[in-house]
C-alpha cells in the first residue's frame, strides 16, 4: 500500500469532519466580494469554491493561481488554500483567511485561520487534503454532503474501469467541475506519469477534439453538455461519465491514477521532479 492510496481511501471520513467544522464562520459572509487563491491541486479546489459560491448566490469570487493575483484589484476577502502552510506564492500574498493543512505553518499566522490537521499528507500528490478543503467550502454554502460521503466510500472498491489499453485521458469539467477536470488530469501526470489533459466542457470542441480517437478517453465530471456524447463518439474515443456527485467521480480518477502508476511500474508516493511544497529562493 502506498501512502496515496491510503489517504485516498480516507477521504469519506474526512469530509465527514470537514463537513461538520466548527470555524465555518471564518469564511467570507454572503455579498463579500472574494478572491481564493492556492497553487496545483490547491488552485484547482480555489476555482471549484469560486465558481460554487458564485452560483450560489454568495457574491463575486475569483480564482487564481497565487503567482496570478491582480494586486490592482480591491477584494474584501482574500482567501487561500494551502496543505503545507509555506508555498511562497501563497504566503506573498498575506490572505486574511487560510484553509490549512499544517498548524505549525509560516500561514498559521493568517487573521483567520481553518485548520484540517487531520487532512494532512504524508503524500508529495494532494488528495485528500484538496478534497476535505472543497467538502468543507462546499458545506459552507449550505450542501449536504452526506450522499456523496457513501457514494464516496463505495467508490473506494468498486472495480475500475479496464482502462490499461489507454493511451491518454482527457478530462472535462463545467461550471465548479471544471476545477476538479484539472486536477484529476494533474493526478494523472504527477502520480503516474501518465499524460492526461483537461479543458472546460464547452471548450473542448473548440480544438482539443482534434486529438480524440480510438485509444483515448474523455472524461466529463457532472453533466455533459447536449450533444457531446455522441461528437466524442464519432472520433472513436471513449466517452465516460456518471451521475455521481463529481467530488465521487474524482475518487474514482484519483484511484485511476494510482493503478495506472502501478501499471506503469512509477512509485505514485515519489512523483519526479516534484516536492511536497514548492518553496523558491530569493
Ligand atoms: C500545493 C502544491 C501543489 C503541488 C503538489 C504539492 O501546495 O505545491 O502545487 O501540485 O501537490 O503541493 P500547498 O500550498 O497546498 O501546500
Amino acid at each position: 500500500m502506498t501512502y496515496v492510496a491510503d489517504e485516498i481511501a480516507s477521504q469519506p471520513e474526512s469530509w465527514r469532519r470537514a463537513a461538520a467544522h466548527p470555524d465555518l464562520s471564518l469564511l467570507p459572509r454572503p455579498r463579500q466580494r472574494v478572491a481564493v487563491v492556492g497553487c496545483g491541486t490547491s488552485w484547482f479546489m480555489a476555482m471549484a469554491y469560486a465558481a460554487l459560491r458564485e452560483a450560489a448566490g454568495h457574491g463575486e469570487t475569483d480564482a487564481f493561481a497565487a503567482s496570478e493575483f491582480p494586486r490592482s484589484r480591491t477584494y474584501d476577502r482574500v482567501v487561500a488554500i494551502t496543505r503545507s502552510g509555506t508555498t511562497t506564492e501563497v504566503l506573498a500574498l498575506n490572505p486574511d483567511t487560510v484553509i490549512l493543512g499544517d498548524e505549525s505553518s509560516p500561514a498559521a499566522g493568517a487573521p483567520n485561520v481553518i485548520a484540517l490537521p487531520w487532512a494532512d499528507e504524508k503524500s508529495v500528490v494532494q488528495t485528500r487534503f484538496a478534497t476535505s478543503a472543497l467538502a468543507l467550502l462546499r458545506a459552507s454554502l449550505g450542501e449536504n454532503l452526506t450522499k456523496a460521503i457513501a457514494d464516496a466510500q463505495v467508490a473506494l472498491t468498486t472495480e475500475l474501469p479496464a482502462f490499461a489499453e489507454i493511451e491518454e485521458v482527457t478530462f472535462l469539467g463545467r461550471g465548479w467541475t471544471v476545477g476538479l477536470a484539472h486536477e484529476a488530469a494533474l493526478k494523472c501526470r504527477e502520480a503516474a506519469v501518465f499524460w492526461a489533459e483537461s479543458y472546460p466542457a464547452m471548450d473542448y470542441r473548440h480544438g482539443p477534439i482534434s486529438v480524440a480517437r480510438p485509444g483515448r478517453l474523455v472524461w466529463m465530471f457532472g453533466e455533459p453538455p447536449a450533444g457531446l456524447a455522441d461528437e466524442v463518439a464519432a472520433t472513436g474515443a471513449t466517452f465516460v461519465t456518471d451521475d455521481r456527485d463529481p467530488m465521487v467521480q474524482l475518487v474514482t480518477a484519483q484511484r485511476v491514477a494510482v493503478a495506472r502508476a502501478a501499471l506503469l511500474g512509477v512509485n505514485p508516493d515519489t512523483p519526479q521532479h516534484l516536492s511536497r511544497s514548492v518553496v523558491l529562493s530569493g
